[in-house]
């Protein structure tokens, strides 16, 4: 008896990221992937995190569900008043947020400047977006969702992910997404920005965002390093 809790002491649980309910990525020894059906019954203790960075705890069972409509990884019984709640297992440190406004003229001045130099003549808007320090170097870059919504379903429409981070004195902006073809449930596309932090406590910060579409959805997880973008994983629901 002993010897068995002693086993089951020494079984680390896995490292997951989770949005909601839903897992979204998972950590093994060759790094982050879609959350496998391996998952399925392990226990994770999970830390949540809002955008002051304070942190929550709770227990959790992982569940793998094959469907359909289609294959889900979940924590078991959880009900998320907001289910855009981000957690995570295996130690993870989250970084301070401040949510981006639409409404602020200085991101109206760069959401229309986006649009022009896409070409599009329809003037977009910011649809949400975090100001956050993604590389952990001390200086915050900003994470936005630039769209022209939902009324927009001619040529000029467009969403796209926008990471706007020094390199050196200058500005520079990265699109990470961009979708602007429209047409029969071509549109509307949206995005969500969840946050950034060292997710698995290997040292290097983590951000993770959510892009739309009528025929299903992708969240990805990237790094920002040394000035540049790399996608860790992603995990794909719908067509
Ligand atoms: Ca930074
Ligand atoms: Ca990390």
């Amino acid at each position: 008896m002993i010897l068995t809790a002693a086993l089951a002491l020494a079984i680390a649980e896995p490292t997951v990221i989770v949005v909601g309910d839903t897992v979204v990525a998972e950590k093994t020894s060759r790094g982050w992937r879609t959350p496998a059906k391996s998952l399925n019954g392990q226990k994770v203790s999970l830390k949540s995190w809002k955008n002051d960075s304070t942190v929550a705890g709770f227990e959790g069972e992982i569940e793998f569900d094959a469907g359909p409509p289609m294959e889900s990884v979940h924590i078991k019984g959880i009900e998320m008043a907001d289910r855009d709640v981000l957690s995570a297992s295996g130690n993870p440190t989250f970084a301070p947020v401040i949510r981006i406004s639409g409404d602020n003229p200085e991101y109206k001045k760069i959401a229309a400047a986006y649009g022009k130099s896409r070409g599009r003549k329809a003037v977009p808007s910011v649809q949400s977006g975090i100001q956050a320090d993604l590389d952990g170097d001390g200086r915050k870059e900003v994470l936005m969702v630039i769209a022209t919504g939902e009324n927009v379903k001619k040529e000029s429409g467009f969403c796209a992910i926008v990471l706007r981070h020094m390199s050196g004195s200058k500005v520079v902006t990265t699109t990470l997404e961009f979708n602007g073809k429209w047409g029969y449930m071509r549109g509307p596309y949206s995005g969500k920005v969840y946050g950034a932090g060292d997710f698995d406590g290997d040292g290097t910060r983590e951000f993770i965002y959510t892009f739309e579409d009528p025929w299903g959805t992708e969240t990805k997880l990237k790094q920002f390093k040394n000035g540049k973008v790399k996608n860790l994983c992603t995990t794909a629901f719908g067509e």
